[in-house]
């Protein structure tokens, strides 16, 4: 099992990733995007959400919901970390409880994951695509473990940044999956993600505090979802990317 690990979607496409673009096919690619969409996805999901269709502009998102029906869909997601105007509903974990979303539909765009997605989906077709938070970090690792064949982690980052949350995220996965399998090769950048897991090891929800991104989202007035989003292992589930939906 070897394991590669990009930091935000812009790696993807750059001249430094194309060389890997063979493997690229037949890598499973774990998204990750601790604070907050993969959470909220998952999140989402537990609740009895029947899909989320990840879109990367809101343009492509309203189109969609006019195709679907509008009344017959759930609008969500943000800019700026803050709710879109005409949607429904932001990307707070918290505005995805059973009696909102059991059995809905969510056509869901993000500034970063969901265009991580969108690229990840635009470069080939990995053998599977599956999302990451630490709300279900284990499930995931314990997935991988079954499987035994090269990972992928693609990173949401930060409008093209490093995101520390998702670095000790990915560095956590990288660890379970390192466990497992004794020696494992890793990229540069995976063993990067592995050493800051480390320091984090003790007290991984405190790298969701010392974050950037973090930060501003407490800024904003959302310290509920920062301390929602840095629990690990709460949902035994793995959501899939395929056809254009997460399930
Ligand atoms: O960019 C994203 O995908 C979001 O998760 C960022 S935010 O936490 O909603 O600001």
């Amino acid at each position: 099992m070897k394991i590669t690990l990009t930091f935000n979607p812009s790696e993807l496409v750059g001249a430094g990733f194309k060389p890997a673009l063979a493997y690229w096919n037949v890598a499973r690619v774990v998204v990750i995007d601790v604070l907050r969409a993969c959470s909220t996805i998952t999140h989402a999901l537990s609740q009895g959400c029947r899909a989320i269709y990840p879109f990367a502009s809101v343009r492509e998102c309203q189109e969609r919901a006019r195709a679907m029906g509008r009344d017959k869909v759930l609008l969500g997601g943000e800019r700026g970390g803050l709710r879109i105007k005409g949607f429904q509903l932001g990307n707070s974990p918290l505005e995805y409880p059973r009696e909102v979303v059991e059995g809905k539909d969510v056509l869901f765009t993000t500034t970063n994951c969901t265009k991580n997605l969108n690229t990840i989906t635009r470069l080939g077709k990995p053998k599977e695509v599956l999302i990451c938070s630490l709300l279900n970090l284990p499930a995931v690792a314990e997935y991988l473990v079954t499987k035994g064949e090269d990972v992928h982690l693609a990173l949401s980052g930060t409008n093209g940044e490093v995101s520390l949350e998702d670095v000790v995220c990915g560095g956590m996965l990288i660890h379970r999956l390192v466990g497992a399998y004794g020696h494992t090769p890793l990229s540069d950048s995976a063993r990067l993600a592995h050493v800051t897991y480390l320091h984090y090891k003790d007290n991984p929800r405190q790298a969701l505090l010392d974050s950037t991104h973090g930060r501003r989202l407490i800024g904003l007035g959302m310290k509920r979802d920062v301390d929602f989003c840095g629990r690990v292992g709460v949902y035994d589930l793995v959501p899939r990317y395929s056809k254009g939906a997460v399930m």
